[in-house]
């Protein structure tokens, strides 16, 4: 067994040697992770047969030894799947349980109520406009230079006579904003020859983590692929429960050990585990982090390292949350953890709400990182591919007046 996986070093005095993982053998590290799988938990499902007279049994415990696992055949038809229950079901989707639209969502964030109130006043086509129009972009967290873009494009048709009242001036803005979200809408696509196709899900404290893993499982299951979760949140106990009882709730195995192991460790039993049993999709998730944490950072490269040791292109993507209700924040959270790890993709979550609604255009301006989901409320209908036409037509007003 692997001193360095079961230490958690302090980064301050004994920050782990950017080469120690590298060093190790492939031998050397599966057999560490053979040792490791002994102390892994395996929350899994019951025998196919069983499943429908003990639907709620995940007790389960299982080495995560290679050979011991029987392949799960590939055209294994998934159990017919319980009815899902929210964690917390706001009291109007338990009574009007139909999927909301995008306006419905983002009708509330400061974007949609101060464009709404701007263009509800039938404004004249002047200076004054534009003005008002840039500020109630900034403070909708569109971001200065993603705002100050649109509005001097605006103004320059408007010098044009391009516009012969508002109507025309809005329609062109929401061309603009489409066209400036457009490029990051772009879906998650696992290429098959990854199995399973791993996803890390990481980003600062509290902005989804672990609810959207949740999500994501389910829908992913939905679509019949066989999917794993690991419980890479060895930081807090609670953190494993929460994982596993959405596990429980979708009849998804999930790989934990002990709070406070190391979490690179659960992550790679479980892609081992995943592989022997051949599964699709694998979704670890990790402890929320902030830049300042220098230990918890530098986690992130070594788990990126210990995958890299089964799969060389493991983690296939890495998911960064960000909370939609930010604001600038968001750029900053997005150079840290490229700069830690790598992303492929973002999340932004929690645009319902108290989110002023712009931070996905300041987010396209500065990097252009691809958006795979937004999420638009608590319940599991609300975790949506980002699609940038609705987004914008939801932030904005339909019509003058309207
Ligand atoms: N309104 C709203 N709430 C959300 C959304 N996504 C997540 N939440 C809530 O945000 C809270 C935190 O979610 P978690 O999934 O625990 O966040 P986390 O990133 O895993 O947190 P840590 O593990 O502590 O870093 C929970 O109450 C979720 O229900 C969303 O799209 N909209
Ligand atoms: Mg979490």
């Amino acid at each position: 067994m692997f001193k360095f996986w079961k230490k958690k070093p302090k980064p301050e005095e004994t920050p782990v040697p950017a080469t120690l993982a590298t060093q190790t053998s492939l031998a050397e590290a599966l057999s560490a992770a053979a040792d490791n799988a002994q102390l892994s938990e395996i929350a899994t499902l019951p025998e196919a047969g069983a499943v429908a007279s003990a639907p709620a049994e995940f007790a389960a415990v299982e080495p995560a030894a290679p050979a011991a696992v029987e392949p799960v055949p590939a055209a294994v038809t998934p159990p017919p799947l319980p009815p899902l229950e929210e964690e917390t079901p706001p009291a109007a989707e338990t009574s009007a349980p139909a999927r909301r639209s995008w306006r419905e969502r983002l009708s509330g964030s400061a974007f949609a109520r101060s464009l709404g109130t701007l263009f509800s006043r039938k404004p004249k086509l002047d200076e004054d406009l534009l003005e008002e129009l840039e500020t109630a972009l900034i403070t909708a967290d569109v971001g200065i230079s993603a705002s100050t873009e649109l509005v001097e494009s605006l103004r320059k048709r408007l010098n044009r006579r391009e516009f012969a009242d508002a109507d025309q001036l809005l329609a062109a803005l929401r061309q603009a904003l489409i066209a400036l979200v457009q490029p990051i809408a772009q879906p998650l696509v696992m290429a098959t020859q990854h199995k399973p196709f791993v996803v890390l899900m990481v980003g600062v404290n509290g902005v989804g983590k672990t609810t959207t893993i949740g999500k994501l499982a389910r829908r992913y299951q939905q679509q019949g692929l066989d999917v794993m979760l690991a419980a890479g949140d060895t930081f807090r106990a609670a953190a494993v429960e929460q994982l596993k009882t959405w596990g429980e709730r979708n009849r998804v195995p999930v790989v934990s050990q002990g709070s406070g192991s190391d979490a690179a460790s659960v992550i790679f039993d479980a892609l081992q585990s995943a592989r022997s049993k051949n599964l699709d999709l694998l979704i670890a998730d990790t402890a929320g982090r902030l830049h300042t944490q220098t230990g918890l950072m530098d986690e992130l490269g070594k788990i990126r390292r210990v995958l890299g040791k089964i799969d060389a292109g493991a983690p296939h993507e890495v998911l960064l949350v960000i909370d939609g209700t930010t604001g600038q924040n968001a750029i900053n959270q997005v150079r840290q953890f490229r700069a830690a790890i790598g992303v492929t993709g973002l999340v932004v979550t929690k645009l319902d709400g108290t989110a002023k609604g712009g931070v996905i255009f300041a987010l396209a301006k500065e990097f252009g990182l691809p958006v795979r989901f937004v999420g638009l409320g608590e319940s599991l209908d609300d975790l949506r591919e980002f699609d940038a036409t609705a987004f914008v037509d939801g932030l904005l007003p339909g019509a003058i007046g309207a």
